[in-house]
């Protein structure tokens, strides 16, 4: 037997037997490639997801609410944070995956070129922004990249806090006078659609699932974790009185699911190739921040630089 194939076979044994792959560990070039653009693509959307939530740090409405929203915002920088790492494991270099943003030539979550323009903005970003990024993300929790898969665990506990902190948020404004249960209705039937298309194409249009789904670094495809998203939010919009903006949706006693109404898939291919309400803000917001912070990353590789020198001497 051939080297290269005794590797793949390697490779295919512990994928089958439900095995992590490991960053010293043989992979094929495609796989590693998939899983840096999935990867990094998460990352980027951890990041720049914090911009839609950081509009309103300072008009929350009460000190509480602040800190709470402070130190949510701040675990999506971690959840980038442990993300970016997980992907440097894959032999890419926090620079070129940053450029690779700037460029343009990576993408990030469609939602969040999407304004807040209300603090009902932010009930509904916790409730179904990370509602749907626990559904997606706990698939992920059993990925075959073993830090990815770790990464996961760790992420997806923070997630049902953020989860719970959006939808207390509309309790609160529900259970308010006529003008803030209007407000987050107002939020919810601008968000609803673009939280659907978080999860991606249809199956049978999305250009990474299958091969992913072999390599079972995706988990479940994009049209169950949207179904299951759905089944659990539509209960949740019952309860304090919302109406999802959908004339299609009804529960289907047959499926056991609810049925839906059709997605906007223009609408969707116009913000993923840079054309939704805010894409140039955000990327043009994360170029400065990064530039500013050019001082921090000298200062921390001159550090590094005279640590190893005192550590020759
Ligand atoms: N937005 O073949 P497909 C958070 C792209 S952040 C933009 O199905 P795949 C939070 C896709 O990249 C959590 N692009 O792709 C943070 C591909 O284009 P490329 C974010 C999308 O990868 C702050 C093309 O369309 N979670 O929770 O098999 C505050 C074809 O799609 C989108 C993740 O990133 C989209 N929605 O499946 C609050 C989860 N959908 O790359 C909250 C990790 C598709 O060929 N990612 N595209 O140029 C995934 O699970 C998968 O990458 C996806 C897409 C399910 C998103």
């Amino acid at each position: 037997m051939s080297e290269a194939s005794s590797l793949q076979d390697f490779f295919d044994g512990k994928i089958a037997a439900e095995e992590k792959i490991e960053p010293k560990d043989w992979m094929p070039e495609a796989y590693r490639k998939n899983l840096i653009r999935q990867m990094s693509q998460h990352a980027h959307s951890e990041v720049i997801g914090m911009q839609p939530e950081g509009n309103w740090l300072s008009r929350a409405p009460t000190l509480e609410r602040k800190s709470v929203l402070l130190a949510k915002i701040q675990d999506e920088a971690g959840h980038g944070l442990y993300l970016y790492s997980a992907t440097e494991t894959l032999g890419a270099s926090r620079e070129e995956l940053i450029d690779a943003l700037h460029e343009g030539r990576a993408k990030y979550a469609s939602i969040f070129n999407y304004p807040s323009l209300t603090w009902a903005d932010i009930g509904a970003i916790g409730w179904l922004v990370d509602g749907a990024a626990i559904v997606n993300q706990i698939s992920l929790q059993r990925t075959s990249y073993g830090p990815y898969a770790r990464a996961m665990v760790r992420i997806c506990k923070e997630e049902s806090f953020h989860q719970r902190q959006g939808y207390q948020i509309m309790v609160a404004l529900c259970a308010g006078d006529d003008a803030q249960k209007a407000m987050a209705q107002d939020a919810l039937d601008r968000w609803w659609w673009p939280s659907l298309m978080m999860f991606g194409p249809h199956d049978g249009e999305s250009a990474h699932s299958a091969q992913s789904m072999v390599w079972k670094i995706k988990r479940a495809g994009n049209d169950e974790l949207r179904q299951k998203f759905v089944d659990q939010t539509v209960p949740q919009a019952d309860i304090i009185g919302l109406r999802i903006p959908d004339a299609d949706l009804k529960w289907n006693e047959t499926r056991g699911h609810y049925d839906f109404g059709a997605i906007d898939w223009e609408e969707f291919s116009r913000v993923i190739s840079g054309n939704g309400p805010c894409n140039r803000q955000r990327l043009a917001t994360h170029r400065q921040a990064h530039d500013n912070g050019a001082w921090v990353r000298a200062a921390v590789q001159a550090y590094t630089a005279r640590q190893g020198e005192q550590a020759d001497e």
